[in-house]
């Protein structure tokens, strides 16, 4: 198979996802360098790593503060989360979003050999394709979109919105996490741009382009995190938590601190389940792992600083000398470390108010003991909901914006026999290990490559 060139715009989730896709694949990582320069003539770096060749690119303070603060992460993420509240519409970083897509198309384009196939990563690169076909590239190009796709009726106060679509569908292959954010697509393709579209097959026909989008849920790299849970490190990590919760069951959180993730909404589902359970506060200890992303976007620091009124609130409210309810961390940890933490929980809460996927939630079973698994509360507004929460047999299922229903998640988590967290636990285990981040790799490649 041909080497598989990445192109990707963020630091995160799917950092470690396309890492172990490159070390099975080969190929070149190619994107931001999340560095500062503003000497462009030494602003690419190539290296390798435990197999991988990346070939990084360093943005001036302009192009960060345009680009990545601005039009990425404070228009389309918000927006694409379904916050036009916190979508901000900038003429001037929609230019510099322009402007670095050329700049990286540029950057990319002569390492691209004839039989390469090139697979673009998420909202930082929408119209990446689009820049290198201008610039006389014929190869296989794929583009996935780990966040979700939103609706027409949101996506449409975009300014521009059918300018972005339009270089989009230079595109062969267009993956999305599920298949309600390809049906959003394909609706806006058919509604808004009068593209020819077939829905069984996902084939978008329009102005002589063709281009297929298909739903590919990610998975985890789960050889590596089970190895990760045979590490003297996740052991002791798991021996810290059980130690320091002794008789009360520990219920975690892990999230980048990120208004998409429900972080406030959860601290009040919480907050009800003790008002409606006094009885029970001595039975829970609550653990929320956060570690601060995107600092420089305002909206970033207020969510933090609301957490941190909230966390102390209830602490306030519920702590005695000798109990604390909720433990608030604003660190990361190794996933060894989080192996550990998930096999120590009983309960896992993943309730964020929108995600493309989120493998958190993956995570955090692949981490249990099938003699004795925890239970597993998700959101039904993530996209592992639709692969976990199946009838209501895997994952407890939340919505995420109602205090009263998590509080309710919690009361049925606490209290499930050992027989329905195993039978749980069975439903969902399977996916996880087989629908993995390999195969998610290898499904995208072979349908890239299979395209024209
Ligand atoms: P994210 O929004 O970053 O990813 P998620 O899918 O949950 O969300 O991935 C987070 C990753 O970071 C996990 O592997 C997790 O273990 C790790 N992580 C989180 N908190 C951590 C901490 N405190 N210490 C160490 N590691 C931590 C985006 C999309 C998701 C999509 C992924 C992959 O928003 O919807 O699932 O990409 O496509």
């Amino acid at each position: 198979m041909p080497k598989a060139r990445g192109a990707a715009g963020a630091q995160g989730g799917l950092a470690g996802a396309l890492n172990s896709a490159l070390k099975d694949f080969g190929g070149i990582w190619f994107g931001w360098s999340g560095q500062e320069n503003n000497d462009p003539a030494n602003s690419i770096h190539l290296d390798r790593h435990e197999g991988v060749t990346t070939a990084t690119v360093d943005l001036s303070s302009r192009d960060i503060e345009e680009y990545y603060n601005g039009y990425a992460n404070s228009t389309l993420w918000p927006l694409f989360h379904y916050r036009l509240d916190l979508t901000q519409y900038e003429r001037e970083t929609a230019k510099g979003y322009e402007r670095v897509n050329e700049h990286f198309a540029e950057r990319v384009s002569p390492l691209i050999e004839p039989d390469d196939l090139v697979w673009v990563h998420d909202y930082h690169l929408l119209p990446l394709g689009e820049r290198l076909r201008a610039r006389g590239v014929t190869n296989r190009i794929g583009f996935f979109l780990h966040i979700p796709w939103p609706p027409t009726r949101l996506f449409v106060s975009l300014p521009y919105h059918e300018r972005l679509v339009r270089t989009m569908l230079d595109y062969d292959l267009i993956g999305f996490q599920t298949d309600e954010w390809r049906e959003s697509f394909l609706h806006y393709c058919r509604e808004e741009l009068g593209a020819q579209v077939d829905a069984a097959t996902g084939t978008i026909r329009f102005e002589g382009k063709t281009a297929i989008a298909r739903a590919y849920p990610i998975g985890i790299d789960w050889e590596h995190f089970q190895a990760q849970g045979e590490t003297e490190e996740s052991r002791l990590a798991e021996i810290r938590l059980l130690s320091s919760t002794r008789d009360r069951t520990a219920m975690i959180g892990v999230d980048r601190l990120d208004y998409s993730k429900g972080l406030p909404e959860r601290i009040d589902g919480i907050s009800r389940f003790f008002d409606q359970h006094p009885d029970r506060v001595r039975d829970l200890v609550f653990i929320q792992i956060a570690p601060p992303s995107r600092e420089d976007v305002k909206s970033y620091q207020d969510i933090r600083m609301l957490l941190e009124q909230k966390t102390g609130q209830i602490n306030g409210a519920q702590s005695e000398v000798d109990l604390v309810p909720i433990r608030y961390v604003n660190r990361g940890y190794s996933h060894a470390e989080l192996y550990g933490f998930f096999r120590a929980a009983k309960i896992g809460l993943v309730t964020p108010l929108r995600d493309g996927m989120n493998l958190v939630a993956k995570e955090y079973v692949a981490a249990q003991d099938p003699d004795d698994p925890g239970v597993l509360i998700l959101s039904r507004f993530a996209g592992a909901a639709q692969q976990l929460g199946v009838e209501d047999r895997g994952a407890v299922l939340v919505n995420s914006y109602s205090p009263d229903d998590i509080s309710h998640a919690i009361r049925v988590a606490l209290d499930m026999p050992l027989a329905e967290r195993k039978a749980r636990y069975e439903t969902m285990i399977t996916t996880i290990r087989d629908d993995n981040v390999q195969a998610w790799t290898s499904r995208f490649c072979e349908d890239l490559a299979a395209t024209r």
